[in-house]
């Protein structure tokens, strides 16, 4: 009986008119290897059920797999650790995320390393195997590209749910690859932070760098200093109302990325940046005197007195507090534009705070500008430079330092588009899509090997950005840019594929019903 319905249910799907093919290789990012099989096309019945291996990580992966595809197909997608025969939707975890020799070609699933991901593609089923739960959804997030568009879509729709044979194989480049947003001149609730995280994880990105404090407001609760979220979260570039997250707010959007398998970054901007603080405890001030509340948007002016043991009392309660919070491994503590603190008192500023994350058991990251400070275990800086060379980020980088590529006039998500983008900055130079994806992190900083770039992150300053739409606007398609200099081999980096590649998205997003950028040199469909 069973077989019966199978065959009914691959019946009525074949009366249904084929939807415009997508091809195998039509993946953002791209995939390191791709091997297309135009007989071994697969259709999803609609009795399919997704198998997973019994593993709680592995199996919420499927769970998710399953929630992606139910609203468009209409399907029941039961998801069961039932073993072979394996038709349909498989994910299978095996093998271990033990080290990816440099260069080697993609061999066996445990030379997948951490996050990469097999798919295989026959007429009768769909496997993804992978050596972990983040491989896994990786390569669910590439299976969901190569459904129909209308896959994206909140409600049924009737289509073949064709997807193109054959193999992928493929890993990142880097291990690093995120977006920052900046929750701190603009509040954003955690309803659009957790859409943020399932536009990360659509690209492979596996990184959120929250900016949680600034001078227009603080944005996370810290028992010890209820003040900073009480009255430095209230207010916001512009007058508006701010606010703050709660100790639970935080838990559920980092507990939300996790399930994505993306880390959250928290970033306590310290000693600069600083206003909102200030307002809440002016004791910490250099001059002992509550500033006012700051609603505008030049950057430089405040700063916590270096000099004052109170100081780093705070600065050890809120890293602490902030730390405990946080299951990933970093702590971000800021260090740009302190322009009024001198370079030597700044300098011991930063090297003490360094101590303070370490003695959280946390990495510290910071932005560049943190570079002439002693070195720390591991210490990542976060170059947002727009020129060339930067020796000072190189020595530090020969004393250990790992760098985070955020070139201001290449990532910066805040940054127009084009003269008439009705929001964002130009202080960086404008940033097409084309300007967004052609350059390698590889190479960008003489100094600065490969070796010693540990991703790539796209920053979104948030002075003129007031809701999701907008986010989404800024994000969609630059964000899909950062993701493929991130994670494909330079090999594949190609504008004229990856822009033909990026068109396919937007059909996608519209049917999600995600806002973005119609640009101009994409070949929208
Ligand atoms: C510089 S980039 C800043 C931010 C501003 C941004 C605006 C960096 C580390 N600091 O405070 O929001 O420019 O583009």
């Amino acid at each position: 009986a069973a077989d019966l319905a199978h065959a009914a249910a691959r019946a009525a799907v074949d009366r249904l008119a084929p939807p415009a093919p997508v091809r195998l290789g039509d993946v953002v990012p791209a995939p390191e290897r791709v091997e297309p099989d135009p007989a071994a096309d697969f259709t999803l019945p609609a009795d399919a059920a997704v198998r997973v291996s019994p593993d709680p990580a592995a199996r919420d992966v499927a769970e998710q797999l399953a929630a992606l595809l139910r609203p468009a197909t209409g399907y029941p997608l039961p998801v069961t650790d039932a073993t072979p025969p394996a038709e349909g939707l498989t994910l299978q975890l095996s093998g271990t995320p033990g080290p990816v020799a440099a260069g080697a070609g993609p061999g066996p699933v445990a030379a997948l390393g951490a996050e990469g991901y097999r798919l295989d593609v026959t007429p009768d089923a769909v496997r993804i195997t992978a050596a972990t739960p983040a491989g896994l959804l990786h390569g669910v997030q590439t299976l969901r590209q190569l459904l129909p568009p209308a896959i994206e879509s909140p409600t049924p729709v009737a289509a073949r749910w064709a997807v193109p044979g054959g193999v992928i194989v493929d890993r990142p480049r880097f291990a690093y690859r995120g977006a920052m947003l900046d929750v701190a001149r603009h509040f954003f609730g955690v309803a659009d932070v957790l859409r943020v995280i399932d536009h990360l994880a659509r690209y492979k990105l596996n990184h959120l760098h929250l900016h949680l404090t600034d001078d227009q407001g603080w944005r996370i609760a810290v028992d010890g200093w209820p003040r900073l979220a009480a009255v430095g979260g209230a207010t916001q570039v512009g007058g508006g109302p701010g606010g703050a997250y709660t100790r639970a707010d935080y838990r559920r959007i980092v507990s939300y990325a996790a399930r994505r398998h993306v880390t959250v970054v928290p970033e306590i901007d310290l000693p600069g940046h600083t206003n909102a603080a200030l307002t809440a405890y002016p004791q910490l001030a250099p001059d002992g005197i509550a500033p006012p509340p700051y609603t505008g948007t030049e950057v430089g002016f405040s700063y916590l007195d270096p000099g004052d043991e109170r100081t780093y009392a705070f600065v050890a309660d809120v890293l602490g507090e902030v730390a405990a919070l946080t299951p990933g491994p970093w702590l971000h503590i800021g260090g740009d534009e302190a322009f009024k603190v001198p370079a030597d008192a700044y300098a011991r500023f930063v090297a003490r705070t360094q101590g303070i994350v370490a003695a959280t058991g946390k990495t510290v990251v910071g932005w560049h500008q943190i570079a002439p400070a002693g070195h720390a275990d591991g210490r990542v800086l976060q170059w947002w430079g727009t020129g060339g060379d930067d020796p000072v980020t190189a020595e530090a980088v020969r004393r250990g330092a790992r760098v985070i590529l955020s070139p201001g006039n290449r990532a910066y998500l805040d940054m127009k588009y084009a003269p008439d983008t009705p929001i964002g900055h130009d202080w960086a130079g404008l940033i097409d899509v084309e300007r967004a994806y052609d350059w390698d992190p590889g190479t960008h900083l003489g100094g600065v090997p490969a070796e010693a770039v540990l991703g790539v992150e796209a920053p979104l300053w948030t002075e003129s950005v007031t809701s999701l739409a907008e986010i989404e606007f800024m994000l969609l398609p630059r964000l899909p840019a950062l993701a493929e200099l991130g994670w494909s081999p330079r090999r594949t980096h190609d504008w004229a594929s990856f822009r033909r590649r990026l068109a396919g998205h937007g059909p996608r997003w519209r049917t999600a019903g995600i806002t973005f950028h119609p640009a101009p040199e994409i070949p929208w469909p």
